[in-house]
């Protein structure tokens, strides 16, 4: 069985590193660079930075704290936030990226996706959907979490992989932050009804909530912040846990 990855997020305003609950309250939780340090040193697998003011504030991803972090890590990379064009992929990658996680710009011009897919390969275009659950239905939102796109998450994962997608960052909003766990429901469905791989993200609390999304779902990488910016949960002890229970992960 492939292995799953742990993958911490980045979430960044102002060039700091922050985080809220269910998209709101954002509060400071540390430098992004020595953050992305400890990372790589307690064995992630993947690091994850969203610039999550870019699309509101129309600013393009921050390119310079992008090369500083790509110069402190030897894991992929994927940044996002604010990339809108091929132009402002090909710059974040130039900086050093290695993927690149498009979400509000994707929903806005869906070509956008084979554009970066043709330039640089699936394996570079990863599509971020932050996804609510309303109405008794998982919909698409874009800007932050605060537009309806009037779209199914699920209608709209089929689209994207159709369009040449290479992985599906899934972020649940109602989860974000809470630490209750991942939303299992969505992601058993978009994760069963793909073939590339889908991270999930928002509402990690417990180590046990990762054994649950990998034994429940068919997830093949569980994104965090809270839990691992606040330290609750060091990366060395939830892969150990994951290996006891018979889950996958690689080792340092
Ligand atoms: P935890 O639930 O703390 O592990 O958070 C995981 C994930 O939801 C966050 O890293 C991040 O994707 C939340 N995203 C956004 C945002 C937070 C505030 C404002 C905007 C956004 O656009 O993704």
């Amino acid at each position: 069985m492939l292995k799953k990855r742990i993958i911490p997020c980045l979430d960044i305003k102002n060039g700091r590193t922050v985080k809220g609950i269910n998209f709101v309250g954002i509060k400071d939780a540390g430098d992004p660079i020595e953050l992305a340090k400890k990372y790589v040193s307690e064995g992630a697998d993947e690091l994850v930075f969203l610039d999550i003011t870019a699309t509101i504030e129309k600013r393009e991803t921050l390119v310079e704290l992008v090369s500083k972090i790509s110069r402190e890590i030897d894991i992929p990379f994927t940044v996002g936030g604010g990339i809108n064009s091929l132009e402002d992929a090909a710059k974040v990658i130039a900086a050093g990226a290695d993927k690149v996680s498009i979400n509000s710009s994707a929903v806005k011009r869906p070509e956008l996706i084979s554009e970066i897919a043709t330039r640089f390969g699936s394996q570079c275009v990863v599509l971020a959907i932050d996804t609510k659950y309303v109405d008794g239905d998982w919909q698409v939102f874009i800007n932050g979490g605060r537009t309806p796109a009037e779209l199914e998450t699920i209608d709209w994962v089929k689209m994207a992989v159709d369009l040449g997608v290479g992985e599906i960052l899934l972020t649940s909003i109602n989860n974000d932050g809470t630490k209750k766990g991942f939303a299992l429901d969505i992601l058993e469905m978009v994760s069963k009804s793909v073939n590339v791989p889908v991270i999930a993200s928002g509402g990690a609390g417990s180590m046990e909530d990762f054994k649950i999304l990998f034994t429940k779902t068919k997830a093949t990488a569980g994104l965090a912040a809270s839990v691992f910016h606040y330290g609750e949960i060091p990366i060395p002890k939830l892969k150990s846990y994951l290996i006891t229970n018979k889950i996958p992960v690689r080792c340092k």
